[in-house]
């Protein structure tokens, strides 16, 4: 198993959580440490560029202990911290599972950003992606870092459906096509069955990931992009080193 830099303190299994603004990263982080924090030892990390609004959410949720919350204010593209220099966001996991040892699961919420967004394998073991269908089906057929490569993709808020006019069981044959099969949970917070799976992937992943046989898979490069600065990135900024450090000329 991979280990803490610090040789006593048990290493956490990763998850990150991505996707676009107000799909629902948060609600699904809420979920988790509902279903999961009795039996197992939880932490959270969210990431917001100048404020701690998640973190405050996600303690007023009263779903996990607040110290056990914690929030890095990325101060820059949110993409950033989870992918480029992932430095800030290392720390905040490794002081979690130094201080509340041993810790089974951090999970670690990104800047709610555009559909380019997916963490570096330095920071996560395995990645959500979440989409809902209010941002319309089409969406999922739109491909990307994210919807392809995640390990797992959440087609969220299946309940709002009917009034969106999104047919469900289409956007999850979409998002299944663009990503080869890998696994895609339509999931609402009303239905206990599309909870239940959501559970299940992260016992399963947990139980992988204490066997050894976990590997985080990258999703792939950031999509090239441009700022309003008149910043601009390329694939080739996001080429992978083996280390991790990313997208290395990719300057803010
Ligand atoms: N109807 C419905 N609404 C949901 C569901 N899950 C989340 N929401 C709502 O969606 C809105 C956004 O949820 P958040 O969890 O804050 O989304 P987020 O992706 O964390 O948002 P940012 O961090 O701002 O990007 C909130 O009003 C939630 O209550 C669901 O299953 N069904
Ligand atoms: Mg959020």
């Amino acid at each position: 198993m991979l280990e803490h830099s610090h040789p006593d303190v048990q290493r956490s299994l990763r998850l990150g959580v991505a996707g676009p603004v107000g799909t629902g990263k948060s609600s699904l982080i809420a979920l988790l440490c509902r279903e999961l924090g009795t039996e197992l030892s939880l932490g959270v990390i969210t990431n917001d560029i100048y404020t701690d609004e998640d973190a405050r959410f996600l303690r007023s949720a009263g779903v996990l202990a607040p110290e056990r919350i914690r929030a890095v204010e990325t101060g820059a593209c949110p993409h950033t911290a989870i992918r480029d220099d992932v430095s800030q966001n290392l720390l905040a996991v490794e002081d979690l599972e130094q201080d509340f040892t041993p810790v089974d699961v951090v999970l670690v919420e990104s800047g709610g950003d555009n559909l380019t967004a997916t963490f570096s394998p330095a920071l996560v073991d395995a990645q959500f992606f979440v989409l809902d269908v209010a941002g319309g089906g089409d969406v999922a057929r739109k491909g990307g870092p994210g919807i392809a490569g995640a390990d797992v993709l959440i087609v969220n808020k299946t309940d709002l459906a009917p009034y969106v006019g999104v047919d469900v069981e289409q956007m999850v044959r979409d998002a299944s096509a663009a990503r080869e099969g890998r696994t895609v949970i339509a999931l609402s917070r009303t239905d206990p069955t599309s909870i239940a799976r959501v559970r299940t992937w992260v016992l399963d992943t947990l139980a992988e990931f204490r066997s050894g046989a976990l590997r985080p898979r990258d999703p792939g490069p950031m999509a090239p992009h441009a700022h309003a600065d008149g910043t601009v990135h390329t694939h080739a900024d996001d080429s992978v080193h083996p280390h991790g450090d990313a997208g290395r000329g990719h300057e803010h």
